[in-house]
């Protein structure tokens, strides 16, 4: 029988914070498995979403932005687990997003991936926005040289997306499947939806607050009478900080309970009974 070739691996999407790295993740999954919010350094854990295709299948490993300012130990993990994500790949994909402009952190991002031996492909991301195309060429001439080809794209408005898919394919190595033909992630219930509330936690607080915060779902029981109970802790490392999370007369902890449980409710659509604790943890980041 003349069997078709399958074909798997690892493509690793890189770049530095807010350039869209998650968004297209999930544009390509065709299901949220990452969070996305306008806030640098949004992705904690390299977390992996597979595409399945008639060719075989792409695992996409997810990696927080790069930030250049490694001084706090926040940064200095999500630095070191952007390094580890690079072994054992196939593929390099290197987002970058041309309404900002290019500046060193760039640099050093490029820095990271000049060396590996693995087809390379530039991803111009954002192309849906004005502000893009007075640096779109000056992003493929700058770089042209370190990629094996370039590709424009929303990964917002999912355009270009069977391209990048087809260039994945032609680099990928023949071999047998990671994941099983449902599996769309690594992540667990639990973990998705504790990233699911750090989501709505990053959204709703300012300034330095969201990079203070952690949480750890403890529980997820589905009760006789068909409603879902979910308990979860949010970890911050300050009082102060617990204050603000949990807000005047509480308003804020329960606005971020509320905006899980829509969400929650419109995917299961299921009744969800979210328990939130916040407490002080000032050792978080050394745990998770
Ligand atoms: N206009 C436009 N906005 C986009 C596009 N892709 C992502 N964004 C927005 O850019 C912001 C950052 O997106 P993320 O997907 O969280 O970026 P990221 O690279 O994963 O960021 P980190 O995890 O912090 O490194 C969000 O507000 C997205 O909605 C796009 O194609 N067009
Ligand atoms: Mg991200």
């Amino acid at each position: 029988m003349n069997q078709e070739s399958f074909k798997s691996g690892f493509a690793v999407l890189i770049g530095r914070s807010n350039v869209g790295k998650s968004t297209l993740l999930n544009s390509l999954v065709g299901t949220k498995v990452a969070i996305t919010t306008p806030k640098p350094q949004t992705t904690r854990v390299p977390l992996q979403g597979v595409v399945h295709d008639h060719r075989g299948q792409i695992v996409f490993v997810d990696t927080p932005g790069v930030m250049q300012k490694a001084k706090d130990e926040l940064t200095k993990k999500l630095l070191a687990s952007v390094k580890e994500s690079l072994r054992d790949i196939d593929v390099i994909l290197y987002v970058v997003d041309p309404t900002r402009e290019i500046g060193n952190e760039e640099r050093q991002t490029l820095k990271m991936i000049e060396h590996i031996d693995k087809p390379k492909l530039l991803i111009i991301n954002k192309v849906d926005e004005r502000s893009a195309q007075r640096n779109i060429d000056f992003y493929r001439d700058l770089f042209d040289e370190h990629f094996d080809a370039v590709i424009e794209l929303s990964a917002l408005q999912g355009t270009n997306l069977d391209l990048l898919k087809n260039w994945i394919f032609d680099n990928l190595p023949e071999g047998e499947a990671y994941y099983g033909p449902t599996e769309i992630s690594n992540l667990g219930q639990k973990e998705r939806i504790a990233e699911l509330i750090r989501e709505k936690l990053f959204l709703r607080l300012r300034e330095e607050v969201p990079y203070s915060v952690h949480v750890v779902v403890h529980e997820i029981e589905e009760r006789k009478n068909g409603v879902i109970y979910i308990r979860a802790d949010v970890l911050t490392s300050q009082e102060r900080y617990k204050r603000m999370i949990i807000g005047q007369g509480a308003r804020g902890i329960k606005e971020i309970s509320q905006s899980t449980r829509n969400e929650l409710e419109a995917v299961t659509g299921k009744k969800i009974y979210l328990e939130l604790n916040v407490e002080i943890d000032t050792h978080w980041v050394e745990r998770f």
